[in-house]
């Protein structure tokens, strides 16, 4: 048992403090208490324990070290890290199949409660596919569009048809790598067979698998999810939202939505707003539904619909021991098993909806898109008539605002306006020095780090270094419980170039770009911005880095790999899968050196495991630089910059009339 550690060193965040004292108090357990009792496997911890057979489990422990089978460190741990792949990508891609078959079911009046509320997006996503979109219904043009989307999933030969959309350089070094994706049940299949005994031993051929598996995640399958919950739900653009645990309410009923698929949670949401379900509640003596969303799901209502983010992925057990929680409706992905033992010390219901998941103990009713509303307003119903059970409550005080909502086709129109939208200005600011550089810090929480404090020292950090930091999953909603993606509350704590285009653009410094299938609309802003020119023909070339400093989950290590393919750098902190030590690559370490070192080579790319929030931010800066020098950028110098802008706009109103005129000129002269 590793040692217990402080509730402050659980986390930074004070609410969740509070409710971890509360388990405390109640003597239950939380992941937190749960990763201090378990100490992790340092072979399976380094990928050097090999399952694949019967004749194992092998653990290696030392360089030389081969399995029953002859297998060898770097031969094993390329196996683990591309099941890991296969398994993220395998996820994201299931996602995005559900999404085409709902779309398909929409398009031909087989759902109840759906609608192609984007048909702008319909139309401009048929369009990149030759779909004819001239004189035709939305629901014509969303059939072709789901007919070939739902074949990228079992195509068999050929290329996935979402990389055409990657600025032709690197489509060309895909070709040359033999990346692309032919389907993505292909790639998953195939990344399972040529890890099974016996198969595929050289560790960077398994590796350059591993490569198009994650290709199949982030080119295809996350890419076509995030496309169909825009043209179904709407193409999110900035709203006003809260997050973390005081936004759950005493007077109301309490349903918190966990999980992934946007499908179902936006269903509650209409269905929580129905008058016939209010009129229950009231009935029920509640003053109304209050949802709230935890993990990516949250992400994918709040950035649309405005529903508050109770919290992150740590948060799902902290949001039931408030008590307050009368239903917890879950889906798929990053659920815990502990809630429904948690769940039944309090008076909250643990229900399972996808046909995919069941947990043992939990109320299961089954969700299915051609009877979407009705199910819903089952579940709320159900949620209400529990609302009587409730026992003590303790919801904490803290939440914040933010906006939400920055998509990417929103970053285009925002930075121009509707008559003159575009990328220029970023470019532009980026070419300046304005901008030193862009940096995405997304994925998980962790219990084995300080819940939160990763993801906002690194964002703090950057911000003050004029990196623009956007933001996905649940670094976001990290950076949102600590008000960061408020303007007014960011932009003091920014660099001098940053904040002169905040304040103009009217923009927070760190944006809020959506949940984990989201990322793929990073690697669109990434090629818009290769595409409007200056910053070079490719986006290895671009001065950008990824981040998910508080990594755990299988997803998080397919996006890290298809952001490699398609030129990033990207640093992951805490433990690294594959061994080694964080911060120093041994010679021996041959795959974490082929991932980083190699991939290099081959993509542009690569994946670091960093361990501190110092190093990481190091390593992002100095990246960024050397970037903007081999495009002939000049050098970040943050003294040129900050005497323009709203802020100093401010100071020159202060002026008296005379000192004014020339405090403008004198600002419009430099
Ligand atoms: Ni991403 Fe979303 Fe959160 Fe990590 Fe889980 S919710 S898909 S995997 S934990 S960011």
């Amino acid at each position: 048992m590793s040692k217990k550690r402080e509730v402050q060193e659980y986390t930074i965040d004070t609410a969740a403090q509070t409710m971890i004292r509360r388990a405390e108090e109640l003597g239950v357990d939380t992941a937190f208490s749960r990763a201090d009792a378990m100490s992790p496997c340092n072979i399976g911890g380094a990928g050097m324990c090999c399952k694949q057979c019967g004749m194992g489990p092998c653990r290696l422990t030392k360089s030389g070290d081969v399995g029953v089978c002859g297998a060898t460190i770097e031969t094993i741990q390329a196996r683990n890290l591309t099941r890991a792949i296969a398994a993220g990508a395998a996820a994201h891609s299931d996602h995005g199949r559900d999404m085409a078959f709902t779309l398909k079911a929409v398009a031909n009046g087989q759902t109840e409660g759906y609608a192609i509320k984007d048909v702008a997006k319909l139309r401009r996503v048929a369009s990149y596919y030759g779909i004819p979109i001239e004189k035709r219904s939305p629901e014509e043009i969303a059939n072709d569009l789901a007919d070939l989307y739902i074949s990228q999933f079992g195509q068999q030969r050929g290329e996935v048809v979402p990389v055409r959309r990657a600025p032709k350089k690197r489509q060309e070094r895909w070709k040359q790598l033999g990346v692309i994706p032919r389907g993505v049940d292909r790639e998953v299949v195939e990344a399972l067979h040529r890890t099974h005994i016996g198969d595929d031993q050289d560790y960077q051929h398994i590796l350059q698998h591993a490569v198009k598996t994650a290709m199949a995640d982030g080119w295809a399958g996350s890419m076509i999810a995030t496309d169909i919950s825009d043209i179904l739900f709407g193409t999110p653009a900035p709203l006003l939202g809260q997050a973390n645990l005081g936004v759950l309410k005493k007077d109301m009923v309490n349903v918190v939505v966990h999980g992934h698929e946007p499908t179902l949670s936006e269903m509650i949401v209409a269905a929580s707003q129905d008058p016939e379900i209010i009129a229950y509640a009231r009935a029920a003596g509640a003053n109304g539904v209050q949802l709230s969303g935890i993990c990516c799901t949250a992400n994918e209502i709040l950035m649309r619909q405005g529903i508050p983010a109770a919290g992150n992925f740590l948060h799902q057990e902290l949001s039931i021991l408030t008590g307050a929680v009368e239903a917890m409706v879950v889906d798929v992905q990053c659920i815990m098993q502990a809630l429904v033992g948690l769940a039944s010390r309090f008076h909250t219901k643990i229900i399972t909806t996808s046909p995919k998941v069941k947990i043992t103990g939990a109320t299961h009713i089954e969700f299915d898109e051609h009877h979407a509303l009705t199910i819903a307003k089952q579940i709320l119903k159900l949620a209400i008539d529990n609302f009587k059970n409730r026992g003590e409550v303790h919801i904490p005080n803290e939440r914040e605002d933010l906006i939400p909502g920055f998509s990417h086709e929103y970053i285009n129109y925002m930075l121009g306006g509707s008559y003159r939208a575009s990328f220029r200005p970023l470019n532009d600011a980026i070419i300046s020095g304005r901008i030193r550089g862009v940096a995405a810090i997304v994925g998980c929480n962790n219990p084995r780090s300080q819940q939160d404090y990763l993801h906002t020292k690194v964002v703090r950090e950057l911000l003050k270094q004029d990196v623009l930091v956007v933001q996905t999953g649940c670094g976001a909603i990290a950076s949102a419980k600590l008000g960061l993606l408020l303007g007014e509350a960011g932009i003091d704590q920014v660099g001098p170039g940053l904040r002169e285009v905040c304040e103009t653009v009217g923009i927070p410094p760190v944006l809020h770009m959506g949940s984990c299938v989201d990322n793929t609309r990073i690697l669109t802003v990434l090629t818009q911005m290769v595409e409007e020119g200056g910053l070079g023909d490719d986006i290895d070339q671009i001065p950008a880095v990824g981040l998910a400093p508080e990594w755990m989950s299988e997803k998080a290590l397919a996006i890290a790999t298809y952001c490699v393919a398609s030129g990033a750098y990207v640093i992951f902190g805490g433990q690294s899968p594959i061994g080694g030590m964080p911060d120093r690559v041994e010679d021996s370490d041959k795959v974490l050196k082929y991932i980083s070192q190699g991939w290099e080579k081959e993509y542009g790319g690569k994946l670091e495991f960093i361990a501190t929030p110092e190093k990481m931010i190091e390593a992002t800066l100095a990246h960024i630089d050397k970037k903007r020098a081999a495009l002939g950028l000049p050098a970040w110098e943050p003294n040129k910059f900050g005497r323009s802008g709203d802020a100093k706009m401010l100071q020159v109103e202060a002026l008296p009339l005379e000192k004014r005129r020339q405090a403008i000129y004198g600002l419009a002269a430099d």
